[in-house]
């Protein structure tokens, strides 16, 4: 049958700030309480998401969350009218009140894991969303991204979406940032990559000292049970834990997979000669050959890799069958990396061409073009019965600059999240966008 990728980009929310709130993400660190900007922020997204539906890739958005997290303020102890409970929380603990204003849910490639039907025992495109429970601003998203995609995909003939797994250390799930899957084209069975970064049950196996591992191998098997997947065509591939503690906190930054072709640095995987080799053998049973475009170590270091985003790029399939990737400007100012990149184009490779954002806003937060997108591979009666509110077009995205335009700060310091009026400003713009978007009821 044949499918076609979506990619869902998160709409960045109101709140968007530098809170420094994610250890073991280098670029959120180093930003802690510099003034952000959210409406260039947005608008750096919608001009993504304008320029690839332009282009011809199928795009689509998952809408913010509301912020702040009033239910997260209330169940750590601030009580009051919401206006005491930010006042209180500002007063007696900052850091709580910027995890409950984070607008994290822009980096949707971690809102969920993706099943293709094509890969399911059921038939059905399956999601579940991740707990994110390693991140006390992240560990909530869960509940609105549920939410937000039984909403838009709500057939239950076509879609489940499954809850995420339950909110411990031994399931850590960050969703697809954690996942690559692999195929022929987008609407075959694919091979199904799972990449953890440690293992809960085994004490000898290996993780990183320094830094977070934030996915498992439990999660990852747990989230290929609950979809159905078959065991051929699954792997489970550990991360390199010397790369965690390098910054590399999520696969997605250091390997990118689309249709038959994996980028990945040399440095990505533990063991890089298994990984290839399960990964040969698995593809070639679904009658694809695996082309794999390794970065070596000695052209890119990883410190280049984590500073330039390289490995967060969107790979994607075009028309005459090359492939296009979508990098950040900070490509191009990391001299290995555009060094590398020239030349990657020009070998012939079936990378052919690069197209440039600029994503800073997100960026200083550790979010490149990979992180503000979920990928998911719809067929066309699937792409017909999803919701259509959400689809990207030049109406859609004239509407949502007009709105951003109309609603968000351009500025926003860290002591600005104890203004009364910016919770006001936040919920008035969400519950103009559920308007927009045709998803009455999403924020209730
Ligand atoms: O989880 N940054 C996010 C970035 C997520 C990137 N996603 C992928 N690689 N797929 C994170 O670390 C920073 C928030 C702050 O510090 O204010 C943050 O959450």
């Amino acid at each position: 049958m044949s499918a076609r990728e979506f990619n869902f980009d998160g709409l960045v929310g109101p709140s968007h700030n530098y809170a420094g709130l994610s250890f073991g993400n280098v670029a959120s660190f180093s930003n802690v309480k510099s003034a952000s900007n959210p409406k260039l922020a947005a608008l750096q997204g919608l001009a993504k998401m304008r320029a690839l539906a332009a282009r011809g890739f199928g795009q689509a958005l998952l809408p913010p969350q509301d912020r702040p997290n009033f239910r997260l303020l209330r169940s750590v102890g601030f009580t009051g009218s919401d206006a005491e409970v930010l006042a209180k929380a500002a007063k007696e603990s900052p850091v709580i009140l910027a995890c409950a204003y984070s607008a994290s849910p822009m980096w949707t490639a971690n809102a969920a894991t993706v099943s293709p039907s094509a890969d399911s025992a059921d038939g059905r495109l399956h999601f579940t969303s991740a707990n994110l429970n390693n991140k006390l601003h992240r560990a909530f998203e869960h509940e609105q991204s549920t939410r937000a995609l039984r909403a838009i995909f709500k057939d239950e003939k076509h879609f489940a979406v499954h809850d995420a797994l339950p909110g411990t250390p031994a399931f850590g799930d960050e969703g697809a940032a954690n996942h690559t899957r692999l195929c022929k084209d987008h609407g075959s069975a694919g091979v199904e990559m799972f990449v953890y970064g440690r293992t809960e049950f085994d004490a000898a196996a290996t993780a990183p000292k320094k830094y977070p591992a934030r996915q498992t191998l439990e999660a990852s098997q747990a989230v290929a049970r609950l979809h159905g997947l078959s065991a051929e065509r699954t792997m489970y591939i550990q991360q390199n834990p010397d790369v965690i503690d390098q910054g590399v906190f999520h696969n997605d930054v250091i390997a990118v997979g689309n249709a038959n072709a994996l980028f990945y640095h040399e440095q990505a995987f533990a063991d890089e000669a298994g990984a290839l080799d399960q990964l040969r053998r698995a593809l070639a049973g679904v009658g694809a050959d695996l082309n794999a475009i390794r970065v070596d170590t000695a052209r890119v270091p990883v410190a280049d890799a984590v500073a330039s985003y390289l490995f967060n790029s969107q790979l994607l399939s075009k028309a005459d069958g090359k492939m296009a990737l979508v990098i950040p400007h900070e490509c191009q100012e990391v001299a290995s990396v555009a060094s590398y990149l020239e030349g990657l184009v020009a070998s012939g490779s079936v990378i052919d061409e690069l197209i440039h954002f600029d994503l800073r806003q997100s960026m200083r937060n550790g979010g490149g073009p990979a992180c503000l997108r979920l990928r998911v591979a719809l067929t066309d009666a699937e792409a017909a019965a999803m919701h259509q509110g959400v689809v990207m077009t030049e109406t859609l995205y004239h509407t949502l600059v007009a709105w951003v335009e109309k609603h968000y700060r351009d500025r926003l310091e860290p002591a600005d999240l104890a203004d009364p009026q910016l919770a006001i400003e936040v919920h008035t713009a969400l519950e103009e966008l559920s308007r927009i978007l045709g998803l009455p009821g999403l924020y209730d």
